[in-house]
């Protein structure tokens, strides 16, 4: 069956429902992309084709299709059509192990590049205060970065440290936990938050994907051996590359559970 007819043999399920027509259609081509019966870089057919075939206005055809677009489910290419979505490679990421970014993407082959957002020293917020232990009259350092792994950004990450830790942000190089360690200031320990969000403008703009679509938002508090607060990383994750997996086990009798 050709890409057409996988979407009308949908419709036609759908056509009973009483729906709007519009949200029969989207539901219909969203179906067949999600039982893969088509497929990433498939072409739809013209929005000409689908009206007339399945008896629709072309107004109602590309009400449902920009939504998909939107959605990041379609991808228009202008002069030659709409397409299905190219599927991200998901990148799994353990949640037991103190890694960096550089590191996890390191470990599976792909390359590493980031495009500085900011770095310099400014002086702390009160959040930044709170959690890295700074008084209002010392500075701290912020690094921010749009990181990017075989060519596709995955993520932005917003770290600030102390001052005393990362005194000059415009010298580390391509990786802050090896700008750390050699100092011998690289986190043991850490806390993470992940909560759900949906992308704004200017985030989604950077992580090419359409503003409002699903992200991940990451909060991460590192220590030192000390227990001193090292680092304090506000990131927010492409929800549709990124996988955070957590292995759980049963404890046993009279093991603790620490936070
Ligand atoms: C990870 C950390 C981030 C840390 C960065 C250092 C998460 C959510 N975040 O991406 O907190 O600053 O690694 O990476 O895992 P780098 O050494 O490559 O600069």
């Amino acid at each position: 069956m050709s890409a057409a007819d996988q979407i009308f043999a949908m419709l036609r399920e759908s056509s009973q429902s009483g729906a709007p027509l519009y949200l029969q259609l989207r539901k219909s081509i969203e179906e067949a992309v999600n039982r893969g019966l088509i497929g990433p870089g498939d072409a739809l057919p013209s929005e000409r084709d689908i009206a007339s075939k399945a008896d629709i206005s072309r107004v109602t055809v590309r009400k449902a299709v920009q939504d998909l677009v939107k959605g990041g489910v379609l991808v228009q290419r202008h002069g030659s059509g709409t397409f299905v979505a190219p599927r991200m490679e998901r990148v799994e990421q353990s949640l037991s192990r103190l890694t960096s970014f550089t590191e996890d993407m390191a470990r599976r082959g792909m390359s590493v590049r980031s495009v500085w957002l900011d770095r310099g020293l400014y002086a702390p917020s009160p959040d930044e205060m709170m959690v890295l232990g700074l008084s209002s009259t010392e500075l701290v350092a912020r690094v921010a970065r749009l990181r990017i792994a075989n060519d596709t950004p995955l993520a932005i990450e917003r770290a600030a440290l102390s001052a005393s830790v990362l005194p000059d942000p415009e010298a580390i190089g391509s990786s802050l936990y090896a700008a750390l360690g050699t100092t011998g200031n690289r986190p043991v320990r850490a806390v993470q938050r992940i909560s759900a969000t949906n992308l704004g403008d200017a985030d989604a703009r950077l992580l090419e994907v359409p503003s409002g679509v699903a992200g991940l938002q990451i909060e991460r508090i590192s220590y030192l051996a000390s227990g001193k607060v090292i680092e304090f990383t506000r990131s927010v994750y492409r929800g549709d590359a990124y996988d955070f997996v957590a292995e759980l086990r049963l404890t046993g009798p009279g093991e603790e559970i620490r936070p």
